[in-house]
């Protein structure tokens, strides 16, 4: 059927999007104005004190544009680790801003977000992007961030064995409820030697050799943790390499007190797989790389644990189409995300699309991975326009094949995307209705 035949066969005012450019028009409003719920961030709610980062000297600290710096810069790691945050600014916008012209995917970012913020863009130094920053309120710059970037609510990452933000948890302090905890595994997981004495110190009697009371006290901690954090979920990146079921650790860890915790707190488990952690140790956290994963694992642990959810993310470009297969096998797999060195707009596109042919509209296309609040403005912005073209695409595609749709269907489309898929596999509740542009959520 062509377009003009849907024409024919349909009245006008029955809501549906008739032809290209409305139905183009529809989707750019729908998913500019969608709220977010974004389900993995670094970023910390204003109570956790300095972890909370905001502003342009954090800004141009990324670990991701410290990589790009010594792609065009001279200077050595020692010297440039020696410096203070503010000349590591410095020298960061010079190099990359000044002396050369924006257009990586982090570059870019921080322009967008000057931009958003009517600051210079061209700005030769800091001197008034600082001033501007220096004249904010932490809490009204964070309403404002909110705001401008449509992001309703924020997913923390959060290690109980962290010094640094344990301080916060232990004490009475209320956490801005805007901002969701999910619980880190990473050091027990993958530096079991390094959680030892810290879970110890803790008053956890655990031990480098796993037995059984390792795990019993293992399981005590996850669930002293739990009920402190109350995260959405727990998670863990994983590496390239890695297998499960396995004698190792971790293996033991997983099957017996990571799993069953899950389970006892109806609590789904993230697995970020396929980093390589320092592979350049000289760049500290920018120095992380990727490898191939075996998709495989993950659906062996999907059919092993039918009563467990597992929220999963590859790194590897390689893995996309072999994740789409398993979540198709697995309906206890919801694939998440295009995790950090897929964060580009081309590899979004790709994978997005990639998975609309395969999961319909059952997946997470996008969480933002923001280290710095502000971030939230450039990352959301350019992952919607990906994530509109898809979706314009893919409808374009279905009034070709003879039904259009109507806004309040894609409304209810974008909806899940955004916020309803993950709110609905954590057990947050369902977005209720749009009305204006605004999702109402139920408790
Ligand atoms: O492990 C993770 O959660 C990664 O996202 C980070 O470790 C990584 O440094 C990052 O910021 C990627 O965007
Ligand atoms: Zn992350």
């Amino acid at each position: 059927m062509t377009t003009t035949q849907i024409d024919d066969a349909t009245s006008k005012d029955d809501g549906l999007a008739r032809d290209a450019r409305e139905l183009r028009r529809h989707v750019d409003e729908v998913i500019a104005a969608m709220p977010v719920t974004d389900m993995h961030t670094h970023l910390y709610a204003p109570q956790f004190g300095e972890l909370n980062l905001w502003g342009i000297d954090e800004l141009l600290n990324y670990h991701y544009l410290i990589a790009e710096l010594f792609r065009s810069s001279t200077i050595t790691y020692e010297k440039f680790w020696g410096l203070s945050k503010t000349q590591q600014a410095d020298l960061i916008w010079r190099a990359l801003f000044v002396e050369q012209t924006p257009l990586s995917e982090a570059t870019r970012g921080v322009i967008a977000v000057l931009s958003t913020l009517g600051l210079n863009t061209r700005a030769t130094d800091l001197r008034e992007t600082r001033e501007f920053f220096r004249a904010q309120s932490a809490e009204d710059y964070l309403a404002r961030v909110l705001k401008l970037s449509r992001v309703s609510e924020v997913v923390m990452t959060n290690d109980p064995l962290d010094e640094s933000e344990t301080c916060t948890w232990k004490s009475e302090v209320k956490v801005d409820t805007r901002f969701h905890a999910a619980l880190r595994l990473d050091r027990i997981l993958n530096s079991w030697t390094d959680a030892v004495p810290k879970m110890s110190a803790q008053g956890y009697q655990v031990q480098s050799e796993i037995d059984e009371r390792t795990i019993s006290e293992t399981r005590r901690f996850l669930d002293d943790w739990i009920a402190r954090m109350k995260p959405l979920y727990l998670g863990v990146s994983l590496p390239d390499d890695f297998t499960y079921p396995e004698d190792t650790p971790r293996g033991r860890l997983l099957r017996d007190a990571v799993l069953p915790v899950c389970r006892e707190h109806d609590l789904s488990l993230s697995l970020m797989i396929g980093v390589r952690r320092r592979i350049n140790p000289a760049l500290r956290m920018a120095g992380d790389g990727l490898g191939r994963a075996d998709v495989n694992v993950v659906a062996h642990l999907c059919a092993e644990n039918p009563d467990a959810r597992f929220l999963v993310t590859f790194l590897s470009r390689e893995n996309q189409h072999e994740l789409c297969v398993a979540a198709r096998k697995f309906n206890n797999l919801m694939p998440f995300g295009c995790w950090w060195f897929l964060n580009n707009a081309s590899i979004i596109s790709e994978i997005t699309r990639e998975r609309i042919e395969l999961l319909g509209t059952s997946f997470i296309p996008q969480h933002s991975d923001a280290r710095v609040l502000d971030q939230l403005l450039y990352k959301w912005t350019h992952s919607r326009r990906v994530i509109a073209d898809a979706l314009y695409e893919s409808y374009e595609g279905l009034l070709r094949d003879g039904r259009a749709v109507t806004r309040r269907e894609i409304e209810r489309d974008a909806t899940k995307l955004f916020s309803g898929n993950f709110r609905q596999w954590v057990g947050l509740g369902a977005p209720e209705t749009i009305e204006s542009g605004t999702v109402m959520h139920t408790a």
